[in-house]
């Protein structure tokens, strides 16, 4: 893809099950391996309480930044192929205990909403599991359609999330 240019997008990490810390690290690998693209940074890693059924374990959250010059549809195919290899099962529950769990958080200032794919995501600007590592990488990125990400961040409550090392 000679002529094609490099964009930004931010990930979000979370895993809550099967030793949660080393599943987003281990993903943080298979981000860096993609083709096309480039890791740039790594957020630090947060304990979050889980959003969702309250009877299953804290996540551990984080964001990665990279570059990449593939489009965002095929990108988030590449996403879900990394949870797929890394043994997540969709049982169809909403929010249920997963092993990792990627989203396409913001791409390139874009806002896309068809079958199978919205950016930025919608569930950012409630998310303090979202916000605080995104604005340890990037306070004065703009979400499209929601705001910057540090204001965002005061904004968003902050119950339930600590930063780990
Ligand atoms: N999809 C559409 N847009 C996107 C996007 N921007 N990024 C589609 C990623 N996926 C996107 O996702 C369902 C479908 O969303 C995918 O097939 C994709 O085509 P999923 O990962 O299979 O299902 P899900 O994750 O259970 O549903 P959902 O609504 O995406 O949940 P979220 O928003 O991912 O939240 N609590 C804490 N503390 N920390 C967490 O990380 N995560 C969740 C899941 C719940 N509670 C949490 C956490
Ligand atoms: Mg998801």
């Amino acid at each position: 893809m000679p002529d094609r240019p490099w964009l930004p997008a931010h990930i979000g990490l979370g895993s809550n099950l099967d030793d949660p810390p080393s599943q987003v690290k281990a993903a943080i690998e298979r981000l860096g391996g993609l083709p096309d693209t480039l890791l740039v940074a790594v957020s630090p890693l947060y304990r979050s309480a889980p959003l969702g059924r309250a009877d299953q374990p804290f996540y551990v959250n984080a964001v990665a930044a990279l570059i990449t010059r593939l489009g965002a549809v095929d990108l988030l195919d590449l996403l879900i192929g990394i949870e797929t290899g890394m043994g997540r099962v969709r049982d169809g529950e909403r929010w249920g205990p997963r092993v990792i769990d990627l989203d396409l958080l913001v791409f390139a200032g874009q806002e896309l909403d068809q079958p199978g794919l919205r950016v930025p995501h919608p569930g950012i600007s409630s998310r303090n599991f979202v916000l605080y590592p995104l604005r340890d990488l990037a306070p004065d990125l703009w979400v499209p359609g929601q705001g910057r990400v540090a204001k965002l961040a005061a904004a968003c409550d902050r119950n339930g999330i600590e930063r780990i090392n």
